[in-house]
């Protein structure tokens, strides 16, 4: 079982699964923080069309339990099962939540240092150490329910999220998927950003570790976060279909 929390849906981690050959399912894990908007049928269809997956993909929490019952019995139906991604993808807590197991769990990057065997009924589970990404934001994990907020974004001003800035090249709707934890202005642009990139319609501006920005019109993003950080993507969550 790889391990992929929602927020950290990004192509780094998805090749990573994608170069694993032994049978395998995909988990999207911590559920609990998706917004009530989205479907979760409908995002696990965008997921497999996007990224181009054929496997199953069940969503859970460790958290609400959601699903705990099906991971449940796909672990005892294969008996050994090794449960990997990366760190801080809620391979402990899952662990624990489906074997009733102290695994420690942790904020902190790796903190399960080495393989652990856990049992649960006739069936073992494995832990193990997370793999780690250098481009993404870890110590901003995010805890809360992400509440989708829109802004009806004219060219003439910028969004700043913290110490980052946003501006967008035409008039654009903005929906950030973000915790609330963050926050957020419109201001006046005086200065333009160091940093370019191009957005089609549709797109999701991933924020490695953080979660994304939805953006309707395509346009020329210019910002001075770190390239390194930010990955696009059509969107998982709305857009055309919606
Ligand atoms: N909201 C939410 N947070 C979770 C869930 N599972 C794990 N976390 C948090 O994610 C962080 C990493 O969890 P951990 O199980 O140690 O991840 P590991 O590094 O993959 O073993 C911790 O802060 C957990 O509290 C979940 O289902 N929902
Ligand atoms: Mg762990």
């Amino acid at each position: 079982m790889f391990l992929i929390d929602f927020l950290n849906l990004y192509d780094e981690v998805i090749n990573t699964y994608k170069a694993i050959n032994n049978k395998k399912i995909l988990v999207i894990t911590k559920s609990d923080l998706i917004p009530k908007n989205i479907k979760k049928d409908t995002l696990i269809k965008k997921i497999k069309t996007i990224y181009k997956i054929d496997e199953d993909i069940i969503i859970t929490s460790s958290k609400t339990k959601e699903n705990i019952n099906v991971l449940k019995e796909i672990i005892i139906k294969n008996k050994n099962v090794l449960i990997c991604g990366f760190t801080n993808s809620g391979k402990s807590s899952l662990i624990n939540t489906l074997a009733n197991s102290t695994l420690t769990i942790s904020k902190n990057a790796n903190t399960t240092l080495d393989f652990l065997k856990i049992k649960m009924d006739e069936a073992i589970i494995y832990d193990s150490p997370g793999f780690i990404s250098k481009n993404f934001y870890d110590s901003l994990l995010p805890k809360m329910k992400i509440r989708p907020i829109s802004y009806q974004l004219k060219n003439k001003y910028y969004l700043k999220i913290n110490d980052w800035s946003w501006h967008f090249s035409l008039d654009n709707n903005i929906t950030l998927y973000l915790d609330n934890t963050f926050n957020v202005e419109k201001r006046k642009l005086i200065t333009e950003f160091p940093n370019k990139i191009k957005v089609p319609s549709n797109s999701d501006v991933i924020i490695k570790g953080l979660g994304f920005m939805l953006v309707k019109k395509e346009c020329v993003l210019t910002t001075n976060i770190d390239l390194k950080y930010l990955e696009i993507r059509p969107t998982i969550v709305g857009g055309e279909n919606e």
